[in-house]
């Protein structure tokens, strides 16, 4: 299967600036020729432009630039059904979280075509489960996930709606370390499996991991993947606006990826948060990289040694 690249340069979802850089980042990274040279044909769907949306959302509560992401989010579902239609595996290079209501929507309405559920997988320091009513930053990249889920306080806000909304319980969160007080009544009230960095620190990333396998496998669905750099520990990924000490160390990252690739499940991914501005000479852009390349499947002993700095 051919793998689509698509840019998305949204940066309007977080008050830090620089994620508009990201796709570029993971271009002069490699990314692409990476995962050529492990012989998957690829093909780059560019960078997508936003459309026009100031109708786009009926603004309510604490939401930045929510008509600028409502344009973004539409043009980003159209590309990603594109993606879809031309039967590509996805791979979304950001740009802030704010994308994956978007990408998330499209895969869902796809799934959802298909009759079978869509699950998925956040990587993330963050639960991003605040809504315009909860937010304590009004920033839309902490939203997203309950945007895709279909909470009506955000969902509905969307013009046209948020119509294939995600099961909450089939969205599993591994790496979460920093939640805001009222986003955590909303995770419990809705059931998301939640598993924060404690229960990674006592029992490792393979239980929890297996646990989503067997909830994908158990019932035929397609599994997306969302990395948010800061689910990383800052001392080996920077480039974050966001960062949060006691993140994912380097093994337990790569380690999630090659369990994911052993699955086969995988079916879209997207790479976000990524600020090139506030990188240590490309070290987070080419951890990203080798990350995806495991997702793909390349294993220790088929990786390059890099003669060059020390990632
Ligand atoms: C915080 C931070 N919970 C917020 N969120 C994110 O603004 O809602 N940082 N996503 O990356
Ligand atoms: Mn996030
Ligand atoms: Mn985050
Ligand atoms: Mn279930």
């Amino acid at each position: 299967q051919t793998i689509g690249l698509l840019g998305i340069p949204l940066q309007d979802g977080t008050h830090e600036k620089g994620c508009l850089m990201g796709p570029d980042a993971l271009r002069t990274a490699g990314l692409i020729q990476t995962l050529q040279s492990m012989g998957f044909q690829s093909r780059d769907y560019g960078n997508v432009r936003p459309q026009n949306a100031d109708d786009a959302f009926r603004l309510s509560g604490n939401a930045l630039n929510a008509s600028e992401i409502a344009g973004w989010t539409r043009a980003i579902q159209a590309k990603a059904a594109q993606m879809l239609q031309d039967n590509c595996f996805p791979l979304f290079m950001g740009g802030d979280h704010a994308l994956s209501i978007g990408t998330v929507a499209a895969l869902a309405e796809h799934a959802n075509g298909q009759d079978r559920p869509l699950y998925v997988l956040w990587l993330d320091a963050h639960p991003d489960f605040n809504s315009p009513g909860t937010s304590e930053s009004g920033n839309m990249h902490g939203m997203s996930v309950a945007a895709f889920c279909g909470l009506p306080e955000l969902s509905d806000l969307f013009e046209p709606k948020l119509n294939c909304p995600v099961d909450p319980t089939h969205v599993h969160m591994i790496g979460i370390r920093s939640v805001d007080a009222e986003e955590r009544v909303q995770l419990k009230k809705h059931q998301v499996h939640v598993n924060d960095m404690r229960l990674i620190d006592e029992i490792g990333v393979m239980k929890p991991l297996q646990r989503l396998i067997d909830d994908v496998k158990a019932n035929n669905g397609l599994l997306h993947v969302s990395l948010d750099v800061d689910f990383l520990d800052p001392s080996i990924a920077p480039a974050v606006g966001t960062t949060v000490p006691g993140g994912a160390t380097f093994r337990e990252a790569h380690l999630i990826m090659e369990l994911l690739h052993e699955s086969g499940l995988v079916t879209s991914l997207d790479i976000v948060e990524l600020n090139p501005f506030l990188d240590e000479r490309g070290k987070t852009a080419e951890l990203l990289t080798d990350l995806a390349a495991s997702l793909f499947g390349r294993k220790i002993f088929d990786r390059p040694t890099r003669h060059h700095r020390n990632t």
